[in-house]
């Protein structure tokens, strides 16, 4: 692997506000990875895309860029753990280069505000570096605790694959980078039906509709469960929302906890892969508790 390259670290606001654990996970992986993190200062809302720029595009573009400009003025390419806001920041990108007019209009709009911008930075999702820049040979030469046995169901997300032309993917409908990295841990990523529909909180669903956002996510978990897995990983702040509450909110619902499906982000995975203890990951601060995984992965 090549040496460790520094990324600005975007959070955004779901993964601060609410999942501070998964926050903590990313904080101890990728370091150990080659991947160095430097917080982005005064960095606001992306803002969602899903949402923001549904209302007010021009106004999307200007704050997704001033973010943008505070990596560039730090000398680094952004690294993100959420889709949204990698979303947000790929397609911001896209329209600035390929159409210098709203570059020139954002860098107007910044001139009174004394922002330098060029629009010469990226922004990349931890997934993304992960698959490309470290690689599958070296995660496994990194696993000390080969998390054998292990029956999992991934879960992408829609901003992380699509537009397919602003991603760096092969265009497929058949993607296969988030299973080969999480088999790399030595889990088995096992196929359920429509894997690749939406979790059912992006574009403003969850916050507007809660009872079809959540008829979606237990579409999703009966499709997952009915695989019989151990647990979904997923690589969203706000999929692991949606999955982490909607299944709260169900068993309420129905009176009764059919819904107990652990929900972990990549790193946290990885991490436990790599032989990091659950509390390092934040895996004890979990909505849907984590304790029999752990016991069983564990062998405690
Ligand atoms: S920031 Fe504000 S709401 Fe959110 S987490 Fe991801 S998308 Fe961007
Ligand atoms: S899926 Fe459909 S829009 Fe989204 S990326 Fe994260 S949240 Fe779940
Ligand atoms: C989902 C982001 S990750 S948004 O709600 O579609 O903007």
């Amino acid at each position: 692997m090549t040496e460790s390259r520094t990324y600005s670290f975007f959070l955004g606001c779901v993964m601060p506000n609410r999942f501070p654990n998964v926050e903590k996970s990313i904080r101890e992986v990728l370091p150990r990875i080659g991947i160095e993190l430097e917080d982005l200062q005064g960095a606001s809302c992306c803002p969602a895309p899903g949402v923001i720029r549904s209302f007010d595009e021009p106004t999307w573009l200007a704050l997704a860029s001033r973010n943008l400009a505070l990596a560039e003025q730090a000398g680094h390419d952004i690294i993100t753990g959420c889709n949204g806001c990698y979303g947000t920041f790929k397609e911001t990108l896209a329209e600035l280069h390929e159409h210098p007019e709203r570059l020139a209009e954002v860098q107007r709009v910044f001139k009174g505000l004394g922002i330098k911008f060029t629009g010469n930075v990226d922004a990349r999702h931890l997934i993304e570096v992960i698959y490309f820049d470290v690689g599958l040979d070296r995660i496994r030469e990194l696993v000390k605790r080969p998390l054998r046995g292990l029956r999992v169901a991934v879960h992408y997300g829609c901003h992380l694959l699509k537009p397919s032309k602003n991603r760096p993917w092969r265009r497929t409908q058949r993607h296969r980078f988030l299973d080969e990295l999480v088999e790399a841990t030595g889990a088995e990523s096992v196929q359920y039906r429509d894997k690749f529909m939406c979790c059912g909180a992006g574009g403003g669903v969850r916050g507007s509709n809660a009872p079809v956002s959540v008829d979606i996510a237990r579409e999703k978990l009966d499709n997952m469960m009915a695989a019989g897995v151990d647990a979904v990983i997923n690589v969203c702040s706000f999929c692991h929302l949606q999955f982490e509450f909607s299944q709260l909110q169900l068993n309420k619902e129905l009176g009764e906890n059919r819904y107990n499906l652990p929900v972990l982000y990549y790193t946290q995975l990885l991490g436990l892969a790599l032989g990091l203890e659950p509390e390092q990951l934040g895996l004890h601060k979990h909505v849907i508790s984590t304790e029999d995984l752990l016991s069983r992965i564990l062998g405690q």
